[in-house]
């Protein structure tokens, strides 16, 4: 399967202590593709045991997160915590909430972040944490018991030069002040050892709009870059209208895009004059469906979110979860007329749909890439928090609209550099590695 048989050997003996574990191995599986292009050119990786280094979690923390229900009855969830690797800085990565969170997904996650982290060009390491627990009809004192009860026990492995998280999928500001809080109670210290914290307690602006804002920056860039274009006028289509899909939708509006799409786990709405964005952010914000949009305004509704992939548009930003692009879904997104395909979310198209896309040159950003900019954005927190000071929202968005510039452009050079000029997947994980790479070679075997 990969060029190098020290890859295919170390593939191998992951797959066998892995098994199972699908969403994982598939994150491998498009990172060794990647580095497969440049592994044997240098003997030093296999000789030090780097890639065997890099599958393997530094450390995997897993424990009950036992709590009681509205109605008096305890409830137990799993929790997560997984600190992938820190040879460039202290672990950082969110925390999902989330019914099918499982250790494959988690693992996943934190190995993505990784190298997503070091294309950042931030000192941060790589990690991830979330439990299977569903946020979904919980009330907020549930949510809080929840939170409280997932931090005693995480408390202990974190710290402000330890492990940051923050959130991802089903945490957002409330969870994040639930976790904070109890974190600062029982550690009897304020520092910034969360992201994504509330203003009026440390936290940074435009980090909530951050990942999404970040993702509009990389795409224009992208299309200025290899088409000499820009987003005014284009058609958007967008799924999952949570943090990262509202918040991009709000800023591709504000540069000129249309956006004709947008989904939720309640189905998916289109309008070609274009929807109302802030209207979907303002219903998203008081935790209401995209099917209530429908009743209140003239649009198309379908209670099939894949539907989505049917509608004609210029671009597609998938901003919900892992795997939500299959090859039917990629196959409608090109029929629909779509050419650049900006991943929000992480992993969300499956490989046999990224095949598709390169088969018929769909211009493709890879989420380690393209959804770069709320981690860059925590990373600008936590730079805040340690000094004690407070940038204007003028300073943190020019600053990340640098970041993703520099990550684009970083990942089309190296892209170039192996001969496979425009394709961001192989950039985007050569340039990540390379960083990585040489950080471990410095410090010995660890
Ligand atoms: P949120 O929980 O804020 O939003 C998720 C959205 O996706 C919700 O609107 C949810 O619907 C919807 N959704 C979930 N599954 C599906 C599906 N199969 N089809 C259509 N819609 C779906 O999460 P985030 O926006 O924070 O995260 C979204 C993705 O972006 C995740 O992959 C996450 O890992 C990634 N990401 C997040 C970052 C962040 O800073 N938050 C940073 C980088 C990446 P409903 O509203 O009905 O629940
Ligand atoms: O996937 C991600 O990059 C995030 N959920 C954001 C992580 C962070 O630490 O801000």
């Amino acid at each position: 399967m990969f060029k190098s048989k020290y890859l295919e050997r170390v593939f191998t003996e992951c797959l066998r202590k892995n098994a199972g574990e699908i969403e994982f191995i598939q994150a491998v599986r498009e990172f060794f593709e990647a580095i497969d292009l440049i592994v044997d050119a240098d003997p030093e990786i296999e000789r030090l045991g780097i890639i065997e280094r890099m599958v393997e979690p530094e450390r995997l923390i897993s424990f009950r997160v036992p709590w009681v229900d509205d109605a008096g009855f305890v409830r137990v969830n799993r929790g997560y915590r997984v600190q992938f690797n820190s040879a460039i800085g202290p672990y950082k990565g969110g925390t999902r909430f989330d019914v099918s969170v499982n250790q494959s997904i988690i693992k996943f996650l934190a190995f993505e972040q990784t190298f997503k982290n070091a294309l950042t060009g931030l000192p941060l390491g790589g990690g991830k944490g979330g439990a299977d627990f569903d946020p979904v009809n919980k009330s907020e004192g549930e949510i809080m018991r929840f939170c409280q009860s997932y931090m005693a026990e995480l408390y202990r492995h974190l710290g402000a030069n330890i492990d940051i998280p923050a959130g991802d999928l089903g945490v957002g500001a409330r969870e994040v002040g639930f976790l904070f809080g109890y974190y600062r109670k029982l550690t009897n210290e304020f520092t910034g050892t969360f992201t994504g914290k509330g203003l009026s307690y440390g936290g940074s602006m435009l980090r909530p709009e951050a990942t999404g804002y970040g993702l509009c920056y990389f795409a224009a860039e992208m299309l200025s870059n290899l088409k000499g274009e820009d987003l005014k006028g284009k058609r958007i289509i967008i799924s999952g209208s949570g943090n990262v899909g509202s918040n991009a939708a709000v800023k591709a509006k504000k540069l000129g895009a249309t956006i004709v799409g947008m989904s939720d786990i309640s189905g998916m709405i289109a309008s070609d004059k274009g929807l109302d964005v802030d209207f979907v952010k303002k219903l998203k914000n008081e935790r209401k469906m995209l099917s209530e949009y429908s009743l209140l305004n003239d649009c198309d509704f379908s209670a099939d979110y894949r539907d989505l992939w049917k509608v004609q548009a210029d671009i597609a930003f998938p901003c919900a979860t892992q795997n939500e692009i299959n090859l039917e879904d990629a196959r409608n997104i090109v029929k629909s007329g779509v050419t650049m395909v900006c991943e929000g979310a992480n992993m969300p198209c499956t490989e046999e749909a990224i095949d598709y896309f390169r088969a018929r040159k769909i211009l493709f950003a890879p989420g380690k890439a393209a959804n770069a900019g709320g981690v860059s954005t925590s990373g600008l927190e936590m730079s805040q928090n340690s000094q004690h000071l407070r940038w204007s929202e003028v300073e943190v968005d020019a600053k990340l609209k640098e970041i993703m510039k520099g990550i684009y452009h970083n990942c089309y050079r190296t892209s170039v550099r192996v001969g496979q000029p425009g394709d961001l997947v192989i950039g985007a994980n050569i340039a990540g590695f390379i960083r990585v790479y040489e950080a471990m070679k410095a410090q010995g075997i660890i």
